[in-house]
């Protein structure tokens, strides 16, 4: 009972904590903190993102009805401004914005109303001629493009998924992914598009992966027919020389299901799967990690609501280290979640690893089955044990002073009450968490 009596001052202490009463976009799950940046507050730049990159530390967004913008991560400024294609096209939704590998150009996709007009733009700058788009292609329910890094002198291949008869029109929706070579261009700079997998469904997010595999979140209305999709550059390959797009089987293709559609998908430099999962009106949003040889995921962080859609998902460095970071865009409000991991061994999240975190650690000790980051079980193998210890040990870094370290029964019984509470949002392996106030039973 005494216990309970000091919990209100240390939950004062957490949320006094910047990176833990920030984050308005979407929550962390246990293992990540998440901080707002762009959100127009502290005299930052404000943008709302309809699709995103981001490179070198910036984020290059394309706002609807204001432009392709390049915003510096640090400081929060506005650096480039690209404008949008002009020509009397009126630009209406960017369905992607996605860099060429060599860092050159961008590609930026628009969807019109009922796709009657859905182009695919490169937009590069040059001394000669400044910021100049072109057409490259218009590709009915054009959602996501992604380049095989892969390229040599005369090929670089993009992939894009899309809606040959419009999104929606039959059914079920005609999805297709599409593969161009983007060095093999017309007089005018358009490419061609060819299908390479024949998926049905709506358009959704890709990735390409250093050895050219690609992943695709499909986006289908009926939530058992969801499933993350890997296409080995094998398979590609002999569906390219065939003419045959690849039909995906669960044997062979199949990773994981999703419970809704796929918004985006992303590789991070190691080859980890990151995906957005849209929500619903029975399920939040949800961005997931996946190995590259999954079982199934983990999630990253989830909307607050039922009510948030995400909009664009980005992702650099390796999830694994220090560097790397996830950034979603969420459509009702300005800015976007820059989630980055924990230091390993920071179960309590205050970005320290310190004696708050061995008492966690040590309340849960060979606690076997079903623990959780906040309860000391950093490897994520669902046990806290001697490996988990080792981590710790070698990421100790305690605050200088060590002042404001909580009470450690206290910092215990409070992480166990967290991680409770996202176990019960989320449940254990991934599944995504139900939206109470709109379930019917
Ligand atoms: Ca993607
Ligand atoms: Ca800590
Ligand atoms: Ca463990």
């Amino acid at each position: 009972m005494r216990r309970f009596l000091h919990a209100p001052s240390l939950i004062a202490i957490l949320l006094a904590a910047p990176s833990l009463a920030a984050a308005t976009i979407v929550e962390p799950a246990p293992g990540y903190r998440v901080v707002d940046q762009l959100t127009g507050s502290g005299g930052t730049a404000e943008v709302w993102p309809a699709a995103m990159a981001v490179v070198d530390g910036s984020l290059v967004a394309f706002e609807n009805r204001v432009g392709l913008q390049r915003f510096d991560l640090t400081s929060g400024s506005l650096e480039e401004d690209w404008g949008e294609p002009g020509d009397g096209y009126a630009y209406w939704s960017a369905s992607f914005v996605t860099p060429e590998p060599d860092g050159s150009a961008y590609w930026v996709g628009f969807t019109t109303p009922r796709n009657a007009d859905d182009r695919i733009y490169r937009v590069a700058w040059t001394p000669d001629e400044g910021v100049k788009w072109v057409h490259k292609a218009t590709l009915r329910g054009n959602f996501d493009l992604e380049f095989d890094s892969r390229q040599t002198e005369n090929e670089l291949y993009a992939y894009v998924s899309a809606n040959p008869s419009a999104a929606g029109i039959s059914s079920p929706p005609d999805n297709r992914i599409y593969r161009a070579n983007a060095k093999n261009a017309s007089s005018e700079g358009k490419v061609s598009f060819d299908a390479i997998v024949d998926v049905l469904g709506y358009s959704a997010g890709l990735a390409v992966d250093a050895r050219g595999d690609l992943y695709y979140g499909t986006w289908f209305s009926a939530a058992e027919s969801n499933r993350m999709y890997r296409f080995t550059a094998n398979e590609i390959a002999a569906a390219a020389a065939s003419g045959q797009p690849i039909v995906p089987s669960d044997a062979a293709n199949r990773l994981f299901d999703l419970q809704v559609g796929a918004l985006d998908t992303e590789v991070d430099d190691a080859g980890r799967i990151v995906f957005a999962s849209a929500g619903n009106e029975s399920w939040d949003g949800l961005v997931g990690l996946a190995d590259a040889d999954p079982g199934g995921f983990s999630p990253v962080a989830a909307t607050w609501s039922c009510y948030d859609r995400l909009a664009a998902l980005a992702v650099s460095g390796d999830l694994s280290g220090a560097s790397g970071r996830v950034f979603v865009a969420e459509y009702f409000q300005p800015g976007v979640a820059e989630i980055s991991p924990l230091p390993p061994g920071d179960a309590n999240g205050d970005g320290l690893v310190d004696k708050a975190d061995a008492s966690i650690l040590a309340a849960h000790w060979l606690q076997g089955a079903g623990a959780a980051w906040g309860d000391g079980d950093f490897n994520r193998d669902g046990a806290v044990d001697d490996l988990d210890l080792a981590i710790l040990a070698a990421n100790w870094q305690p605050g200088p002073g060590g002042t404001s370290v909580p009470e450690p029964s206290v910092a215990v019984l409070l992480a166990g009450v967290l991680a409770a509470l996202w176990r019960g949002r989320m449940g254990v392996g991934g599944t995504v968490r139900d939206c109470d106030f709109l379930t019917t039973g």
